[in-house]
């Protein structure tokens, strides 16, 4: 046995494997704390040049090996460490190896392979799971024909699953059954998935664009079927929409999804078996929110798209990750849009990314949407892997347009399906098919950091024309300290005094195509003609790059967008620039400011109550910028307390100045009827309940009243979280009380109880850290369920920054010693929770120094897992 010293992998060390793997038989035997595997592998040397056979080198964690056979012979000539099998000496040409292992999934609680939740067996194998199942070449690259048998007691585990179709099962002596199950889709290990247990099945079924009939399964703990209505609807709509607007088909007989309670992220693609994490699944009006509703659409469709974009044509390396999260996202947004209200997403998820992203490439983990190397794979499933990954795409889809992009997507099918590639064959396919050199774009998926976009205007009233000059800059990131100008695509228009765009012509004579300019240089000028008045440029309409974007207007000019912009993106974008400016000096303590901030009350008002917007785009647009943005904006020396005032006391004017529209809001927008979450009532609720949280800003009795009596009288989930937030920010009796009400009701629903937590690690009340220490111990919580985890350690973590930053350094305290605890037992999970303390060099020097502190307390803990070291030490390098 050794313990290899974490070891930094490199993009451009990759070399193909020596050895491919044909098929795979599996043998399962599943039992508790010692499932016995029998694995057989027809293995063949790999023809490329680049990889020479030799010895075969086979991935195992945590496996107790038993016996190992080549070609039906026992072998003694191999070696195995805590890490791998290496056969020193296998026959040329083809061979079979025959493997027998067990494994303790009772004692798995890092939940990566095969462990048990809740009793039910099941596997997480992306990225480097199936290694903790059965040795294996465990590298996307190699794909392999799966046949797998599972046993188990009947009684136990009376359902059994694995990917692709049942060919066969039946009973054994000993109370003990069997299946086995064929998947005819070469695939890597890390989309293979094995479920077993006592789980009730709800079935449906959907007829493909070319009249096949798909068997939809969904199985859940028995009890919970009648919650599962909305994931399978959900589930036909997506596949609906891939067939409609990619033209993509299911191509399995069967979709099978699971439900787990321990899961340590949303839910997995693995091929026609997806696990999901149960609150990714169940909903019903009274137990599930607006936001749940949406989530589970959204991320049901982003499983289901895998199975192109990822599955089909799957990545070849990890560095790779991007290729098919970047592109599903992509794609999972792009649905959403279609379901829903298109600036409305498209103002969440630039939310998201903003508050998330945008800090991630500005600290110490910043890494490029393709990183180059890295210690721990586990820790690069972050936002910008993703979030920024589906910027690109959305880039591409931008430049090339709708038709261009779908052809792109075509060629990409037409020449990978079946392969595992890189995202130079994706762009690649986007380039030869739209006859585009793209070369430059690859700039965005190497170099880390968000580059800066400084826009200049002037306009030349006698001569009828106008500048835009353009400057791209680019900080350093660790590691890059130069970087080379990517291609920006800037969509932009000219508002005109009458509010109208004015026609965007360039100098010579030619119109420019969807307003949309390309920015290639670092510096550049635009010259438009025709242009008789001064127009208010509108700029990076739609968000139509993942820059920061500086530009040359003024309040009044931000004014005027707010009111006019034909781009509700922009509008909503001028109305958030204004309040920017307004939070950051107010968070600074600069001057006297309400007078000011009660104008852009004012500038807010029309818009809230437009009968014409939409009502949920109209809700978002009275959302200020986020603490967390608020603090990046500052950049340096913060203060989470003065952030968090400035935006309450925003909020409270905002409450103040707009009451008497926002009762009407309240009183006209009530949803009658029973709960549905279409897009129009979540889209009313969602204003009617921004006008409850603004009318309560101020904590006026009114105010206070007004969110009781909606709490009392809700007849949904949406309506009582919404009301229970408010009340769980006051430090007053009627906190207290409807804490303890929703807790007495919902005492025995785990997701529920959930959002309890959560409610009450996020409250600004002043005594939070003593309630969330107390909630700790509460019979409820467990330390080693992940969404217990995020409930309560992460709504703190990341969602509570004036208590995670408490100036008495005890939020980082009680972070920082819960991070050790985890890391015990579930490093992905400890190291995701210790990004919280990733824009610690941004502090005030107090808490800068308390933050610290910690994480070196952190580095030093005896036994530190690879994936939190990595990332403690990179916030600490
Ligand atoms: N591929 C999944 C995300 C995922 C990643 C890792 C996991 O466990 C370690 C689980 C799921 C997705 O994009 O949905
Ligand atoms: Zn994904």
């Amino acid at each position: 046995m050794k313990t290899e010293e974490p070891r930094t992998i490199y993009l451009k060390d990759y070399r193909p494997s020596p050895y491919l793997i044909e098929t795979v038989d599996l043998d399962v035997a599943l039992a508790p704390e010692n499932t016995r595997v029998r694995s057989r592998l027809k293995v063949k040397p790999n023809d490329d040049p680049d990889a020479p056979a030799g010895p075969l080198t086979l991935d195992g964690e945590k496996l107790e090996l038993h016996s190992v056979k080549i070609n039906g012979t026992p072998i003694n000539d191999y070696t195995a460490d805590d890490q791998s099998l290496t056969i020193t000496s296998p026959p040329e040409g083809p061979f079979e190896v025959e493997i027998e292992t067990t494994c303790n999934p009772q004692a798995n609680e890092a939940l990566e392979g095969l462990y048990r939740s809740g009793g039910i067996y099941c596997t997480q194998c992306e990225p480097e799971g199936f290694r903790r199942i059965t040795y294996f070449i465990d590298r996307p690259d190699v794909l392999a024909r799966y046949r797998v048998r599972v046993e188990a007691d009947k009684r136990e585990a009376p359902v059994l699953l694995a990917n692709g179709n049942l060919v066969e099962d039946g009973d054994l002596d000993d109370g003990r059954h069997f299946a086995v199950w064929e998947d005819p889709f070469p695939k890597p290990s890390y989309l293979f998935a094995l479920v077993g247990g006592n789980l009730a099945c709800v079935q449906d079924s959907f007829i493909t664009k070319t009249g096949r009939a798909i068997d939809l399964r969904i199985y859940v703990e028995p009890g919970k079927e009648g919650r599962c209505g909305w994931a399978m609807e959900s589930l036909k709509t997506a596949m609906r929409w891939d067939e409609e607007r990619f033209g993509l088909e299911y191509d399995l007989d069967i979709y099978m999804i699971v439900a787990v309670s321990d899961f340590n992220m949303g839910a997995m693609e693995n091929k026609g078996l997806n696990v999901f994490n149960d609150k990714l699944i169940l909903a019903r009006p009274d137990i599930a929110t607006d936001t749940d509703y949406e989530s589970i659409e959204a991320v049901i469709a982003h499983e289901y798209f895998h199975n192109w974009t990822g599955n089909r044509v799957t990545c070849r390396d990890w560095f790779q990750l991007c290729l098919k999260e970047g592109l599903t996202v992509f794609r999972d947004q792009e649905f959403t849009a279609d379901q829903r209200s298109r600036p409305v997403k498209r103002i969440e998820d630039v939310r998201l990314l903003r508050a998330r992203q945008f800090s991630e490439d500005a600290g110490p983990l910043a890494h490029p949407v393709r990183p180059s190397s890295f210690v721990e794979i586990n820790n690069f499933y972050t936002l910008t892997v993703y979030e920024k990954g589906g910027e690109l795409c959305r880039m591409l889809h931008t430049m090339l347009g709708e038709d261009g992009f779908q052809a792109g997507m075509k060629l990409y099918f037409e020449r990978h399906d079946g392969q595992a590639v890189t995202v130079e064959d994706f762009v690649a396919a986007m380039a030869d098919a739209n006859d585009r050199d793209l070369s430059q774009f690859m700039r965005w998926y190497n170099q880390a950091g968000t580059p800066e976009v400084v826009c200049r205007f002037e306009h030349d009233a006698s001569e009828k024309t106008a500048k835009l000059h353009v400057t791209q800059v680019h900080a350093p990131s660790p590691g890059q300290p130069e970087k080379e100008p990517v291609p920006i695509p800037l969509r932009i228009g000219l508002v005109g005094p009458d509010g109208e765009d004015m026609p965007l012509i360039l100098k010579n004579g030619s119109e420019v195509p969807g307003g949309l300019l390309m920015v290639t240089e670092r510096e550049q000028t635009f010259e438009f003609a025709d242009v008789a008045h001064r127009p208010i440029p509108s700029l990076l309409r739609g968000f139509s790059a993942p820059v920061k974007l500086s530009s040359p207007l003024d309040d009044a000019d931000l004014d005027f967008l707010m009111r006019h912009d034909s781009d509700l993106f922009n509008r909503w974008q001028a109305a958030q620039t204004q309040a920017m400016k307004r939070l950051v000096a107010m968070a600074r303590g600069e001057g006297e400011f309400v007078p000011d901030v009660r104008e852009f009350a004012l500038a807010v008002g029309p818009t809230l109550t437009d009968d014409w917007l939409e009502p949920a785009y109209r809700a978002a647009f009275a959302v200020p910028p986020s603490e967390l943005d608020i603090a990046q904006e500052i950049g340096a020396d913060v203060d989470p307390t003065g952030v968090h005032k400035a935006r309450r006391d925003l909020r409270a004017t905002l409450g103040h100045t707009l009451q008497g529209d926002l009762q009407r809001l309240y009183e006209d927008y009530a949803v009658p009827g029973e709960y549905q979450p279409d897009p129009d009532s979540v889209g009313k609720r969602s204003l009617r309940n921004t006008a409850l949280a603004l009318l309560a800003a101020e904590e006026t009795e009114d105010g206070v009243k007004r969110a009781q009596t909606h709490f009392k009288n809700a007849d949904n989930m949406t309506d009582s979280m919404a009301a229970l937030r408010i009340l769980a920010g006051l430090d007053r009796p009627e906190r207290d009380e409807a804490l303890e009400t929703f807790y007495d009701r919902w005492k025995d629903e785990q997701l529920v109880l959930d959002k309890w937590f959560a409610i009450q690690a996020q409250s600004t009340a002043s005594d939070t850290l003593d309630r969330v220490e107390r909630l700790r111990r509460h019979p409820a919580f467990s330390i080693k369920n992940p969404n217990r985890v995020r409930a309560l350690i992460g709504a703190l973590a990341h969602g509570n920054p004036l208590h995670f930053h408490s100036a008495d350094g005890r939020g980082y305290e009680f972070v920082g010693e819960s991070i050790m605890e985890i890391d015990g037992f579930n490093p992905m999970i400890a190291a995701r929770l210790a990004s919280a303390f990733s824009s610690w060099k941004m502090l005030e020097p107090g808490r800068r120094a308390m933050a610290q502190q910690m994480l070196e307390r952190i580095a030093a803990k005896e036994g530190l897992s690879r994936d939190t070291s990595e990332v403690v030490g990179k916030m600490l390098g």
